[in-house]
């Protein structure tokens, strides 16, 4: 790491205690609570990443590139000028939960998106670092940006209930767990029309995980890391919890029939249709139907 530290904004708020950010560390704590609550984030498991550019004027923006500058593997052009709030590596989700300011870091990417300036202005005195997972949440949300996408959040955590299922031989391909989730409950369907993506066993916090991964994002909001967990794009973090609580919930109930020693029936192909078709009025974010998985 190059540059200077020191607090460079004399004259602003400090960038953890800006005023515009409060509810979104209120959401972190809150969210991070409820990952360690159902045992989705052991020990330092799980990290997210949340596009803050949209908090920042251009007069702010420029003088975050006055913090040190930490060079990254790979170039990410169309993340230039972007500000995220990433966790931090090696901390637990239970203490980002009872002290976020301490736990999470800022970066702003530079001019030419090949670094970042972390900035270390950490009122607690110490600047948590990028998750070890940083090259795939930049390249979903370099992903989402291309698109011109809504979602602002990554999240990645160990849901212990989608970890098992992809223990299981037969629900290792994008076909059979997209199925079995189906098939559990209605509003699996419902939520996440366009299913989870499947990505075969790789090592985390490569950028061949991230390139899998951005690939399982083309055409869905969530993805499978088989025997690892999972990583969803959402637009706010409580978002990306409910993708993954709705799957936890289908995977349960399998696991619960399937202790009573019977198969459980799941909904056909019809009952399926159906609720794709004709979704209740109140679902909050039903979007068009997609037959094509
Ligand atoms: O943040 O979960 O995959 C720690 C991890 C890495
Ligand atoms: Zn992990």
């Amino acid at each position: 790491m190059i540059g200077n530290s020191g607090n460079l904004l004399p004259h602003t708020t400090n960038i953890f205690q800006k005023k515009e950010l409060k509810s979104v560390f209120i959401q972190i704590a809150g969210i991070a609570q409820y990952l360690w609550d159902r045992g989705w984030a052991e020990r330092n498991a799980g990290n997210f990443s949340i596009n803050v550019t949209g908090f920042f004027n251009a007069n702010e923006l420029d003088r975050l590139s006055f913090y040190p500058y930490v060079p990254l593997s790979k170039q990410y052009p169309h993340l230039a000028r972007t500000v995220f709030i990433l966790s931090g590596t090696g901390t637990r989700m239970r203490d980002v939960a009872n002290n976020p300011v301490e736990n999470v870091c800022f970066i702003f990417i530079s001019d030419s998106g090949s670094a970042y300036h972390l900035i270390d202005e950490n009122p607690e005195g110490r600047s948590a670092r990028p998750t070890s997972e940083l090259p795939t949440h930049l390249a979903i949300q370099q992903q989402l940006l291309q698109k011109n996408a809504q979602e602002k959040v990554v999240l990645h955590a160990h849901v212990t209930e989608l970890i098992a299922l992809t223990q299981l031989a037969p629900f290792t391909t994008e076909k059979a767990v997209n199925s079995l989730l189906w098939g559990m409950h209605p509003e699996t369907v419902l939520f996440l029309p366009d299913g989870v993506g499947f990505i075969p066993y790789t090592i985390p916090g490569t950028e061949n995980i991230a390139l899998e991964t951005l690939n399982g994002f083309e055409n869905h909001k969530v993805v499978l890391w088989e025997k690892h967990g999972c990583m969803t794009v959402a637009n706010t973090l409580a978002e990306a919890f409910d993708n993954l609580d709705i799957l936890a919930k289908a995977a349960k109930i399998y696991f619960l029939c399937k202790s009573t020693g019977m198969e459980p029936e799941g909904l056909n192909h019809l009952q399926l249709k159906e609720i794709r078709e004709n979704p209740p009025a109140d679902t909050p974010i039903y979007k068009k139907p997609d037959f094509s998985i």
